[in-house]
């Protein structure tokens, strides 16, 4: 592995712009600047250049002249990581690669239930696509507007239907990737049966870059829902939006394609920041709960069990009260409220994420012991805690104390989350749930997947990456 980085001389400028074209290679610093931080910004690196392919072919040549030369490279999608996954070092030795113009749909199987499509085409226009041929992606984020498929999967994103489809790499069926030394697999192959040795698209998906470049991907699609029924619902505590989820889970179960908590506080930003966003409820509460029910089969009646179940949870004291969503501009604005809960706590202030899992019976009990934690820790911290309660998966995010300095705030990061971990360990969860290691948690790896798990990823990346060009500095310690 070479220790020091090579500058990008003019001879490899000259070289990239003859495989990418000179619109394909951005140099000029007002070019680059916004790919070299992270949407909150965070992470400011610096890079000599952003490459950027238009087909594969184009992007494995890249590859194999960064090989050549050992040039180091940072593959980019929509840049909306939330660990820094996705940014150049700070010293400028690495090139950014940007999939924005992979942005073909290749092919759409509603028979095969499946969409083939390359990395650089935004989560909301694979949906739109899907959706056109009559199928839904199942694939749901916050930032699906800017997130690129390519990131997507390289991150394993959750969002917000895991707790009916599962995450994105239940839904890859295949995947063609440039390899470290600049070979394509093309592996996009979209059967529901293949078991022909290791699952080599697995590798790939969650994987965040370090180990190859992904391309292409083909998804599984699943129908389209003919029902969808939304509320949103004011809970006195995470306990009450625990015992709701129990009784949604025991009237139907496969109804539920969201169930996403959020606080009081957390609600408080988004309706103090996000312009048009109004509570649909009588008065604030101490937690919300947003459901979601949907089916694609006729006559299934979502609607009257929705209200069913809300029924029994007001009259049980668990809902204090409900708006059900009458149009789909009523939805839309019910999940604004959700989808909005980041920036919202971007523009209150300096905000440390946890990007947390435990099982799902012990969200309440983690959220109650992680606040008493922070809050012991960090007088006058205002914990928002929200997310996909349905998964287990909470973002347990802090917000600076009113008045302190951001500096001073962000500087006890490691404190805050060492607070946070500690209670995620005791009910056997996980450090990073669905956003990925990135540049922010690497030194959390040895602590949690030290030993033979740590070893063996240090192997493959050795295996398949022996120059360590791939992204580095992220994912492994
Ligand atoms: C979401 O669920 C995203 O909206 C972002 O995963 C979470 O801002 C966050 O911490
Ligand atoms: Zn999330």
């Amino acid at each position: 592995m070479p220790d020091t980085a090579l500058p990008a001389t003019d001879r490899l400028l000259d070289a990239l712009r003859a495989i990418v074209g000179a619109s394909g290679l951005l140099t000029d610093p007002a070019d680059t600047a916004p790919f070299s931080e992270d949407w909150r910004r965070l992470y400011r690196g610096r890079t000599p250049a952003v490459v950027r392919p238009g087909t594969a072919e184009e992007c494995a040549a890249v590859v194999r002249l960064c090989a050549e030369t050992g040039t180091r490279l940072v593959p980019q999608g929509g840049n909306t990581s939330m660990v820094g996954g996705a940014v150049p070092a700070e010293d400028g030795s690495e090139l950014v690669l940007s999939t924005a113009r992979l942005n073909r749909i290749r092919a759409l199987d509603p028979v095969d239930m499946t969409l083939t499509i390359e990395a650089g085409v935004t989560l909301r226009a694979a949906q739109l696509a899907a959706a056109d041929a009559g199928c839904l992606l199942p694939l749901s984020i916050s930032s699906e507007g800017s997130a690129q498929i390519g990131g997507v999967l390289a991150v394993n994103a959750g969002g917000n239907n895991t707790v009916r489809y599962g995450n994105a790499r239940d839904l890859v069926l295949g995947l063609e990737v440039v390899l470290p030394d600049g070979q394509i697999w093309n592996g996009l192959r979209r059967l529901r049966k293949d078991n022909t040795g290791y699952c080599l698209r697995q590798l790939f998906v969650g994987a965040e870059g370090t180990l190859g470049i992904i391309t292409a991907a083909v998804l599984k699609l699943v129908p389209q829902p003919r029902e969808v029924a939304v509320a949103l619902c004011a809970v006195p505590s995470p306990e009450e939006a625990l015992a709701l989820f129990t009784r949604f889970q025991a009237h139907d179960p496969a109804a539920i394609s969201a169930f996403e908590y959020m606080s009081g506080p957390g609600m408080g930003f988004v309706l103090k920041h996000i312009p048009g966003a109004t509570l649909p409820l009588s008065a604030p509460a101490p937690g919300y709960v947003l459901v979601e029910l949907a089916t694609p089969r006729p006559d299934a009646g979502l609607r009257v069990g929705l209200e069913t179940v809300l029924e029994g949870a007001l009259e049980a004291g668990i809902v204090l009260d409900a708006a059900i969503a009458e149009s789909e501009a009523q939805r839309a604005a019910i999940w604004k409220l959700r989808e909005e809960h980041s920036e919202a706590q971007k523009r209150e202030g300096a905000s440390v994420k946890n990007d947390v899992s435990v099982p799902v019976s012990k969200v309440p009990a983690f959220i109650a012991e992680a606040t008493a934690a922070c809050e012991a820790l960090i007088p006058g911290v205002r914990v928002v805690p929200f997310g996909h309660m349905g998964d287990g998966n909470i973002h347990f995010n802090l917000e600076q104390p009113e008045g302190a300095e951001a500096a001073w705030f962000l500087a006890q990061d490691h404190a805050i989350m060492d607070a946070v971990n500690e209670v995620v360990r005791k009910y056997d969860g996980s450090f990073s749930a669905e956003h990925g290691i990135g540049k922010l948690k690497p030194y959390m790896m040895p602590d949690w997947r030290g030993g033979a798990e740590l070893a063996l990823m240090q192997r493959i990346k050795a295996a398949l990456d022996p120059l360590g060009i791939m992204n580095p500095g992220k994912v492994l310690p």
